[in-house]
């Protein structure tokens, strides 16, 4: 740890090599998102037809640019800003510092993560998608990298235990404070969820790919990687949440509704996140349709939690609204600061996220999956999901979050505001062109402007996916517009202090209430609940079937 801490007035410190650690890794978040999004304006104009691909140097195929494109947004990106952003959440709530050298062995780690994932990938030596599905074969760099990247959530895990357990050594019988419940909560969820994909790739990829296991075992792979791979989903969405209900509720004047709710809402998500994974292999053969149906019932248990979280963040809002002078049903609504570009992009990738989450349950609906897997109307969803109620959410915080870790004010404020609702808008667009060509079975991950079919309905959904694509692309644009006149030019300011918010009802000191606090009960159950889910199929499925020979086709 670093001997000189800064003192905000605030009353919060954290050491300067912390800050910049964490600086870093909100840099290399943002830095993969920069790159991701060129190949995404690409793969939207695909859609309707126009080829760019041709202008990117040395791109060999159109799957070398989706992988780089899921890869960079989807594990890059949430992965560095979360790395970062929790540990400033965990560290502000218990008003002390993390271990320094652990955080700063945690960027490293990461850093040579997407170097090694980033060399496999640019140089077309990775062209299997951000899902890796054998027999795909990536190069070992590949696999290596992605395990690095994985590492470094587990140190971030590590660092915040150890300040929680540090923390409460020196508050016995006190609450965890409620931001750092919900960050280490995330983490908590997230260490079980990463084991299934740890597993994957350290047990079967990485040694085949190295060619010291004679083949691949598709079906098993596929299993260990949706174990994590729906819970990555709120891996990526629970940072959000961490920022909706901590956050949002101040910048908009309100206060939280509930703290015991909040907690039950973390506690929900890290014991039912996990035992949902075959709602993304319903289409597999070889799993019982009765484990498929039993995954399903579970998908919709974990929406029980986001519809807490919509009540709750609703509320806040209103709250907010009525304090500035809203008043009747909707007047508050307009009352909003909406000139905060903080709010104003979260608040509208809150919108979004209830499409989002409306066209998630129309694919965990068992039967009707059937109609929409692998087609567009996937990509419709999940860019309401994380490429919007998580990517455009990370944006609104870095409104906050950079000027605050560099020191400096924001720039261009009005841009800021007005980049946020063009990425509303284009991704509105861009969603409803990918769900009406998916329900016409236009189909996803497909190189559309050299395919020798088409139908004509897909005519207008490819249209709009461009056009709605191109939006989102100007807006991300003008966002690193703003970043980077803060970051080089903003006017010099105190850090001062992270405010978060209040809540109307506080934690209880006595009762039942206390058992939400204690993680070891809430692992346990979910442990419990993933064996219940995964069990029967690996004990009547293993050992692994290593038949498959791997291949690379683009
Ligand atoms: Fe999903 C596929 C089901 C949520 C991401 N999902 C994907 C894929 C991705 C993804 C990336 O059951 C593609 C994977 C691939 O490559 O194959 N998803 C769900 C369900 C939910 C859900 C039931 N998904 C997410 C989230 C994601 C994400 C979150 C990223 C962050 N998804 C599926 C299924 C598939 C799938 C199947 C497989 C499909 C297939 O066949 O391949 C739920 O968790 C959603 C619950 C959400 C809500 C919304 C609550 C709204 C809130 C906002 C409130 C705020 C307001 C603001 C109203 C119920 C909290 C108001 C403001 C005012 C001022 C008024």
């Amino acid at each position: 740890m670093s001997a000189s801490v800064v003192h905000d007035p605030g009353g919060f410190s954290l050491p300067p090599g912390q800050r910049a650690a964490i600086r870093w890794f909100i840099y290399i978040g943002f830095s993969a998102m920069g790159i991701a999004v060129i190949h995404g304006f690409a793969q939207a104009l695909n859609y309707a037809g126009i080829n760019i691909l041709t202008w990117f140097p040395g791109l060999q195929s159109y799957y070398q640019g989706l992988t780089v494109h899921g890869v960079l947004n989807a594990i890059v990106l949430t992965f560095a800003f979360t790395n970062g952003f929790l540990a400033l959440t965990t560290a502000r709530a218990l008003g002390r510092p993390l271990l320094g050298g652990l955080l700063h062995a945690t960027l490293w780690t990461l850093i040579a993560g997407v170097a090694l994932a980033g060399w496999a990938m640019f140089s077309g030596r990775a062209s299997v998608l951000y899902t890796f599905y054998p027999p795909l074969q990536a190069h070992p760099a590949y696999y290596l990298g992605l395990a690095l990247l994985v590492v470094s959530t587990w140190m971030t895990s590590i660092n915040l235990f150890w300040t929680l357990s540090r923390w409460r050594r020196e508050n016995p019988g006190e609450r965890i404070p409620l931001l750092a419940f919900i960050s280490v909560a995330t983490f908590a969820m997230w260490d079980l969820a990463s084991l299934g994909i740890a597993i994957e790739v350290v047990g079967l990829l990485l040694p085949w790919s190295l060619g010291w296991l004679g083949g691949a075992d598709p079906l098993l792979s596929r299993t260990l990687f949706w174990y994590s791979g729906h819970a990555i989903v709120y891996f990526w969405l629970l940072p959000a949440y961490v920022s909706w209900y901590a956050f949002v509720p101040r910048h908009a004047g309100g206060k939280l509704f509930s703290d015991p709710l909040t907690r039950v809402v973390f506690i929900l998500f890290l014991v039912l996140s996990i035992p949902t994974g075959f709602h993304h292999q319903y289409a597999d053969p070889g799993i019982p349709e009765g484990m498929k149906f039993a995954h399903a019932i579970l998908t919709f248990g974990v929406f029980y939690p986001s519809l807490i979280t919509a009540f709750s963040v609703v509320a806040a809002l209103e709250l907010g609204g009525r304090a500035r002078g809203g008043t009747g049903l909707m007047g508050w609504f307009f009352k909003l600061p909406w000139g905060d570009p903080a709010l104003s992009a979260q608040v509208l990738a809150m919108l979004v996220f209830v499409l989002g989450g409306i066209t998630g349950l129309i694919n965990a609906s068992f039967n009707v999956n059937q109609v929409v897997h692998n087609t567009a109307w996937i990509p419709g969803h999940f860019h309401m999901t994380v490429g919007t109620a998580v990517a455009l959410s990370f944006m609104g915080i870095a409104y906050w979050l950079v000027p605050w870790l560099k020191g400096r004010e924001l720039r261009f404020r009005p841009l800021a505001v007005a980049q946020s609702w063009l990425y509303f808008v284009g991704v509105l667009v861009f969603a409803r062109g990918m769900i009406s060509g998916g329900l016409e079975g236009m189909p996803r991950r497909t190189y559309m402007a050299g395919a020798t079919y088409s139908k004509p309905a897909w005519g207008l959904a490819g249209q709009l996916t461009a056009i709605g694509g191109t939006m989102m692309f100007i807006s991300v644009a003008m966002f690193f517009v703003v970043m980077a006149a803060t970051i080089a030019t903003g006017r010099r300011r105190e850090a001062g202090d992270i405010p978060f918010t209040e809540t109307m009802i506080g934690p209880a000191r006595t009762g039942w209430e206390l058992r939400l606090d204690r993680f070891r009960i809430w692992i346990v159950v979910a442990i419990l609940l993933i064996l219940v889910a995964y069990a029967p199929f690996l004990l009547s499925y293993l050992p692994p079937k290593l038949w498959s020979s791997g291949f690379t086709i683009y």
